[in-house]
């Protein structure tokens, strides 16, 4: 039987370095000989993923909570095919998860636990790799661009928000990195948790919230 590859997750704010991060740590694998391949969410190009693409870019607007249920439904559509790379040895190395999808909506005053509801039972990351960074930091990267969410004051807001789903995973899973450094810091960083991952990786993937 294959070794099952790891699933792995960046979270943060707007412009902590998140993209980035994921395509290093996805290219460095690949060059060391492990299989490894990126995704990220809300992937824009499925239906569901233009309706959010829609939203997001103030074109159109939705309920609080139908927008939830949408991005919601944009992972549960690439469940199945996260599953099916892990079970062939494949790591999964995502941009933002269920973890955004909560601290985005409960800000908006949505219950936490409703949020938490439509993603209970999608595959369980091994590793969320959270990369901190003070909002006033991140403004500092470029200014904000048009998207819904992309103020100060929200973000101050989801980095709170962050912190509480952080403490609900447990700091054995929820890894927080200072993304304050240089990328090339971070990316060392990062490999090396991912490293420290990939020995002791194994057992079926476990189901989110259950
Ligand atoms: N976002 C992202 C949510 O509100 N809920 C979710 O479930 C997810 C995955 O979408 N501001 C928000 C966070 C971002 C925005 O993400 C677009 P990106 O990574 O900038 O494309
Ligand atoms: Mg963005």
């Amino acid at each position: 039987m294959v070794k099952r590859g790891a699933f792995i997750v960046f979270e943060g704010l707007d412009r902590s370095g998140k993209s980035t991060q994921v395509a290093r740590l996805v290219e460095s694998l690949n060059q060391s000989g492990e299989k490894a391949v990126g995704c990220r969410f809300p992937d824009r190009t499925t239906t569901t993923g233009k309706m959010i693409d829609s939203y997001l870019a103030q074109k159109s607007e939705l309920d609080d909570h139908a927008i939830h249920l949408l991005f919601s439904a944009n992972r549960w559509e690439r469940s199945q095919a996260i599953l099916a790379d892990l079970e062939a040895g494949t790591t999964v190395v995502c941009d933002r998860y269920a973890f955004s999808g909560i601290a985005f909506s409960a800000v908006k005053g949505l219950s936490y636990t409703w949020c938490q509801s439509p993603d209970i039972g999608l595959p369980l990351p091994d590793l969320v790799l959270f990369l901190e960074l003070a909002p006033a930091a991140a403004a500092l990267r470029g200014g904000f661009g048009n998207e819904r969410y992309e103020t100060s004051e929200v973000q101050i807001a989801v980095k709170d928000m962050f912190e509480r789903i952080g403490s609900d995973v447990g700091s054995e899973r929820w890894k927080v990195l200072d993304a304050g450094r240089d990328v090339d810091a971070v990316e060392k960083d990062v490999r090396g948790r991912v490293e420290e991952l990939l020995k002791k990786v194994e057992g079926p993937v476990g189901k989110l919230w259950a």
